[in-house]
């Protein structure tokens, strides 16, 4: 028995390293050794014998891509190192602006090696790797914070769960995209036709849709594929000289790494290489909208930095947008959540840049004029990458005799107010805030997205009706909605209201910062929610701080601040929150946790002037976990003044009070030794 063990334990070793380098050859090297028929075979061998002794069928086998129990929601997943988007170029000038940037930041008038990427259209994606295994799977996000979809990367072919090769790092965190190419994607398509379903726009909707299932056995049946293009963290290794050998250690490891790279020295040669791939484009079997350049060199990379979202080592060149002709059939106005009234032109249906368009905002009242769209125009219509499409101009030619100019509403639509437009404004309001229904439904829409308090199921066409209704005129009355009211509405069965009093439920324990961004204070988005909810740590302590007090807050100034205060001042909103906490809505007391003592808690700190090292928000947030303070203006309180290059008229206050003024090195040398 013993033996018979030994020999069962053995094969299924040997069956798995043996499917390993045939999928590494089919992915990766895109050279398959055996036939299709010959692998399947290894696969049921290896299947049987890990169903006839799971004790020896490992978590990453090569069996293991079939997918797991559904999730009914995914975790969240802190980056332990942001994850960047990039910049962009939008022309050879702007790519030389950025390559003059390069060299000025590496002190040199010398050309620049860079690698040239193609940017693959799909969704950006950090693997985790612990001694060579697949551990964890999370997508971008917000850069800080992705979705933890672990499961459903595991299905996909081309990631490899396990390493092999020399020097594998005991922690690696590979970054890159998974994508569709083109031939599964016209293939799913085909299928959901079939099927009667819905077909996705493009393979980029595809890839995205694909990964963000709960079920990872239906993600197990899309035909996803990967490239890496960077790492995240790393440890317990060197890291080389350069990008371009960082790659092969990379490909060599087992991670799949595009075939289009290639390194360019000088702008010029960058844009030899930006026209090749743009020849290229089409023959590729995976969409690209660009190319990413990157300094080869990764201590350049790491001296030259990076801003807030974007690394300063990189930028991205798109492709030109694609742009096509299709008629105005009508042009609409719609209230936002904010009372904006912006007119809408409603297009036949026309394929442009991937997606099929049949609205396009028009701003405003001014873009308007400038355009002068009217119903029944012939316009182009252009989208690029994953930019909204806009009106690119009017074919005038082919205007037609009589159509009319159009004029934007004197009255709201919705409510019949009078639309508002203040001096130096672009957007035109309407001013009856919660008393118009088109702006309550907008507030509750929001409210109940995903990134909000994500009440699942509660869709535009149920909010409308229950506001239509007067059933719902604040967030406050959702959570009184009753199985009744739900499935008395049209096209909601029986089933889907008690999915929905069961999401509302679902919804309630949230955090301070959702709840922040739910409320939709204006200007007040997703990230200055995170902060504001850091900062104060508590409900109660936002409601009361002062303009000053917020303009302490990391990434908010003087308007956000405004608006915060304008926004709790008011009696209405006052209640809404008041009903929401009584409905039971909740979300953990982040003040509990008191910040750090340091020798710079308390001290009060001005920057001034611009910083090579570091945008201002990052100095101002290093600051604030440090425990200073950091404020708008020198005054006799400041203790410190940080004078970057061109610093102006409050280094000039700071010597005339006698505060200390510390220059980039000194401010850096502090920060290192607290
Ligand atoms: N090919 C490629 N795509 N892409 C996207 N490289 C690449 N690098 C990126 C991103 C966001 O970011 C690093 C430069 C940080």
């Amino acid at each position: 028995m013993i033996a018979t063990n030994t020999r069962v334990k053995a094969r299924i070793q040997q069956l798995c390293e043996e499917i390993n380098q045939h999928n590494k050859n089919y992915y990766q090297l895109d050279v398959p050794k055996i036939p299709d028929a010959d692998y399947d075979d290894l696969m049921r061998e290896l299947r049987s014998l890990e169903k006839q002794s799971p004790q020896f069928a490992s978590h990453n086998s090569p069996t293991q891509r079939v997918g797991s129990a559904p999730l009914n929601s995914f975790q969240q997943v802190e980056h332990k190192t942001p994850m960047l988007s990039l910049d962009n170029a939008f022309d050879d000038e702007e790519f030389e602006a950025f390559d003059k940037r390069v060299r000025d930041r590496a002190g040199t008038t010398d050309s620049i090696e860079y690698l040239v990427e193609p940017k693959l259209d799909g969704l950006a994606i950090s693997l985790l790797y612990r001694d060579g295994k697949f551990v964890q799977a999370a997508t971008r996000g917000d850069g800080k914070t992705g979705e933890n979809v672990t499961e459903n990367i595991r299905t996909v072919g081309a990631i490899p769960l396990l390493l092999s090769g020399e020097g594998i790092p005991p922690v690696l965190e590979v970054r890159g995209e998974v994508f569709m190419p083109v031939a599964g994607f016209d293939a799913l398509n085909q299928r959901a036709i079939e099927a009667g379903d819905k077909p996705f726009a493009n393979p980029r909707n595809a890839a995205a849709g694909s990964l963000r299932q709960l079920d990872s056995k239906i993600t197990a049946t899309r035909p996803l594929a990967f490239y890496a293009y960077g790492i995240g963290v790393i440890e317990g290794v060197e890291l080389p000289i350069t990008q371009q050998i960082l790659f092969e250690r990379l490909s060599n490891w087992g991670l799949p790494i595009s075939d289009q790279v290639q390194v360019a020295v000088g702008a010029s040669r960058c844009h030899q290489a930006y026209e090749s791939l743009a020849t290229k484009r089409s023959l590729l079997p995976y969409e690209i909208d660009g190319v990413v350049y990157k300094v080869n060199n990764l201590e350049l990379q790491d001296k030259i930095g990076f801003v807030s979202r974007a690394p300063r080592w990189a930028v991205a060149r798109k492709f030109p947008a694609q742009e096509k002709m299709t008629e105005v059939i009508a042009i609409d106005v719609q209230v936002g959540r904010t009372g904006a009234i912006t007119p809408v032109a409603r297009l036949a249906p026309v394929f442009v840049g991937g997606v099929t368009v049949v609205n396009v905002t028009l701003h405003n009242e001014d873009e308007m004029r400038r355009k002068d769209v009217r119903v029944g125009d012939t316009v182009v219509v252009r989208r690029a990458g994953d930019v909204i499409p806009e009106i690119v101009s009017v074919v005038l030619e082919k205007r037609r005799q009589n159509t009319v100019v159009f004029n934007m509403p004197v009255d709201c639509p919705i409510c019949g107010s009078e639309v508002e437009r203040a001096e130096g404004e672009a957007i035109a309001r309407c001013p009856s805030g919660l008393l118009c229904a088109a702006q309550i439904k907008e507030s509750i829409k929001h409210f109940a997205s995903r990134r909000a308090l994500d009440i699942e199921g509660l869709g535009d066409k149920i909010i409308e009706q229950l506001v239509d209704r007067g059933q719902v005129r604040t967030p406050a009355d959702l959570y009184c909605l009753t199985q009744g009211q739900l499935s008395a509405l049209e096209r909601i069965a029986e089933k889907s209201a008690d999915n929905t009093l069961l999401a509302l439920e679902k919804s309630k324990p949230t955090t301070l910062a959702k709840f922040l961004y739910a409320l939709g204070i204006r200007e007040v988005g997703e990230v200055t929610a995170k902060s504001l909810a850091e900062h104060f740590g508590n409900l109660n302590a936002l409601q009361e701080a002062s303009l000053e007090a917020l303009e302490e807050v990391s990434g908010v100034g003087s308007t956000v601040s405004q608006r915060v205060v304008s926004f709790f001042e008011l009696e209405h909103n006052r209640e809404v929150i008041a009903g929401l906490i009584q409905a039971g809505v909740n979300w953990p007391d982040e003040s509990t946790t008191s910040p750090v003592e340091t020798a710079l808690s308390g001290k009060v700190f001005v920057l001034t002037g611009v910083l090579s090292s570091m945008g201002r928000d990052q100095a101002k947030q290093t600051l604030q976990l440090l425990g200073a303070k950091v404020t708008g203006s020198v005054s006799k309180k400041t203790d410190y003044v940080v004078a970057g290059e061109n610093s102006g008229s409050k280094l000039k206050k700071a010597l005339s009070l006698d505060i200390t003024v510390l220059s980039e090195d000194d401010f850096l040398k502090l920060l290192a030794i607290h």
